[in-house]
């Protein structure tokens, strides 16, 4: 990787991997694509150059490839999954429309691409528990459809033009920096902001809900270390699962509570996101990403919950 265009780089992984790869990378160019009303701002505008890049105006992807000699393309564009259940034909426009005019302009570019793929890939009749890296993916929702979809193609340009394609499957993603939106595990994020808050936490997800979920630098590493991997050794391409936890929202509550005693949350239940939570593995076996690219997570859920307490209280300015 030299010179990387990041597609959606205001978004919540964009906005802390575009950073990280500007001080991992500091020979190159790292270009923070954005579309007009998510503007980059502060230090993410201000380290490195930005373009206008919409996924669905393949002229544009392009240009910006020509223009920082672009070798490596991290699209993260996306409409998460409880948005994308109210937004079906807008979810399939940006996740292939748009994944189509990457990979098109990678063939002939010769670029690298990583677009990630999700827990939410998986459906109903995939094993729920260690679910297997290669098993049934019949997901039900928009976004899950989307997600197999972009396996599957980005798969079929690897193999069919030879474009450097990888991918990981996230889990639920944390962190302090940008919020999420629209997705079914936002509530993870949501739920450390009402801590520290000091407000009452109401939860859209039932109680004994398991779902897998990882801290943001660990997601930022997978992200990295998938595309400087040593290609000799990957078996698998799009996409590896990758786990570092799994809970349901009584256990992340009750890690917040041993910094907060008197945090206080109840239910209620958002039915799209539970039917869609319902329908995802409760945890994912990730030995293959172990195996063929050294992938280890650095976080569990005390460590992360430690971490995201401090930083969301400096970020709020709560003193304590
Ligand atoms: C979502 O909840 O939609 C995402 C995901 C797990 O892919 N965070």
């Amino acid at each position: 990787m030299k010179n990387v265009l990041v597609i959606g780089s205001t978004g919540q992984i964009g906005s802390e991997l575009t950073m990280k790869l500007r001080k991992q990378y500091h020979q190159g160019t790292i270009v923070a694509g954005y579309i007009p009303g998510a503007e980059p701002k502060g230090e993410l505008l201000e380290s490195g150059p930005s373009e206008i890049v919409n996924v669905c105006m393949a002229h544009q992807i392009a240009e910006a490839v020509d223009k920082y000699d672009i070798d490596t393309i991290y699209n993260l564009a996306a409409l998460l999954s409880a948005t994308a259940e109210r937004l079906p034909l807008k979810a399939w426009d940006i996740q292939m429309n748009g994944l189509l005019n990457i990979l098109e302009v990678a063939r002939e570019k010769h670029c690298a691409v990583f677009t990630p793929s999700s827990i939410g890939s998986f459906g109903p009749d995939t094993p729920r528990d260690n679910t297997p890296q290669d098993t049934i993916q019949r997901p039900t929702s928009m976004y899950g459809v989307t997600k197999v979809a972009t396996e599957l193609l980005s798969d079929y340009y690897f193999h069919k033009f030879g474009v450097d394609t990888r991918s990981v499957r996230f889990p639920g993603l944390i962190s302090y920096t940008t919020l999420p939106g629209g997705g079914t595990t936002d509530y993870a994020v949501e739920i450390y902001y009402a801590a520290v808050k000091g407000e009452e936490f109401v939860c859209p997800i039932a109680a004994g809900t398991y779902m897998d979920m990882m801290y943001m630098p660990d997601a930022l590493n997978a992200a990295v270390n998938i595309m400087e991997a040593d290609p000799r050794y990957l078996i698998h391409r799009n996409s590896f699962n990758i786990a570092s936890m799994s809970f349901d929202p009584e256990e992340v509550y009750r890690a917040i509570k041993k910094h907060y005693p008197n945090f206080k949350m109840r239910y209620e239940v958002d039915p799209i996101r539970q039917a869609i939570a319902d329908s995802w593995p409760n945890k994912m076996d990730d030995i293959c990403a172990r195996k063929e690219w050294g992938w280890t997570p650095r976080y569990n859920l005390e460590k992360m919950t430690a971490d995201m307490i401090h930083n969301l209280k400096i970020k709020l300015g709560v003193l304590k």
